[in-house]
């Protein structure tokens, strides 16, 4: 049996680009699953808003560990892990990656903001950047912390959301391979694609590129594999904001129509959560240990 990671690398060389998506529960893992993609991201963002918070670093390592090690529990999809700043300095990174690694995540995001970050796409802010020489630290402690050489160690470059242009993202992103990246994420929010696509057209690392299209959704699959170095995508927020329209719509029209009589023709019936819950499974153990 080969390990997640083993699978991701696989599918990164046999596809050129997997499609890897957001997740905030075993539940959103599993639609991702049966769904038909290539890998689950761990994020931060979505955990953060299930538990109704801002994703500025208040989801503390334990609380996404333990969501992560439950979602693992639930999928063979390989995760990648959204480990923010890596919680600390490089001694935390050495600690985030032994856990994280343990707990089942087939790679690690690891971004070069200060802690504790701010989220990347707020209009107007404070995003801080660690010196370089610093963050390769971190990526190098990473590198070093990981079991299995498969584990995939990506270095999030946020230069081009802290407004320091095209020049310093490239230096940062070629300064995290040479401490040991197996990939680099170039991150953006600008509403078109035009600063990615000028990246990845300059981009002369020897390692391939990460995106997350939140900010510039037009960057379909046809459009990044034309440009040839990206060999993941993220779908960075698509979970929450999903579960966010389908209960909106839900629960509004509940009160509205004063009753459930007409939303439950609109949604899944509970059998279909059973199907999800592996009901099937708890009656063939019933009738098997508790007859
Ligand atoms: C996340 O999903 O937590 C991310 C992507 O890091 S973004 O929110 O766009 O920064
Ligand atoms: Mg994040």
């Amino acid at each position: 049996m080969l390990s997640p990671a083993k699978r991701l690398r696989l599918r990164i060389a046999e596809t050129g680009l997997v499609h890897i998506m957001a997740t905030h529960s075993p539940l959103s893992a599993i639609l991702a699953e049966e769904a038909g993609f290539d890998g689950l991201w761990a994020s931060g963002f979505e955990l953060s808003a299930l538990y109704g918070l801002p994703d500025m670093s208040l989801i503390s390592m334990t609380q996404h560990l333990d969501m992560m090690r439950a979602i693992a529990g639930r999928t063979t999809l390989p995760i990648v892990a959204d480990i923010d700043t890596g919680y600390g300095n490089a001694i935390n990174v050495i600690h985030a990656i032994r856990e994280y690694e343990r707990s089942g995540a087939s790679a690690v995001v690891i971004e070069d903001k200060t802690f504790p970050k701010v989220t990347s796409l707020a209009a107007d802010g404070r995003q801080e950047l660690l010196p370089i020489e610093e963050f390769q630290s971190k990526i190098r402690a990473a590198v070093a912390a990981r079991q299995s050489a498969d584990f995939i160690v990506i270095a999030r470059t946020e230069a081009l959301i802290a407004g320091l242009g095209e020049d310093e993202a490239l230096k940062r992103g070629l300064a995290y391979v040479e401490a040991g990246a197996d990939m680099v994420l170039i991150h953006s929010k600008k509403k078109d694609p035009s600063e990615i696509e000028s990246f990845s057209r300059s981009w002369k690392g020897s390692v391939p590129l990460v995106i997350v299209p939140n900010a510039y959704p037009e960057l379909d699959s046809t459009r990044i594999k034309a440009l040839g170095n990206i060999k993941m995508t993220i779908y960075g927020n698509y979970g929450i904001r999903a579960a966010t329209t389908a209960m909106q719509d839900a629960f509004r029209r509940i009160i509205a129509d004063g009753g459930v009589q007409n939303v439950h023709k609109s949604i899944v019936k509970v059998e279909e959560i059973f199907r999800l819950q592996n009901m099937e499974q708890v009656k063939a153990d019933e009738a098997r240990f508790l007859a």
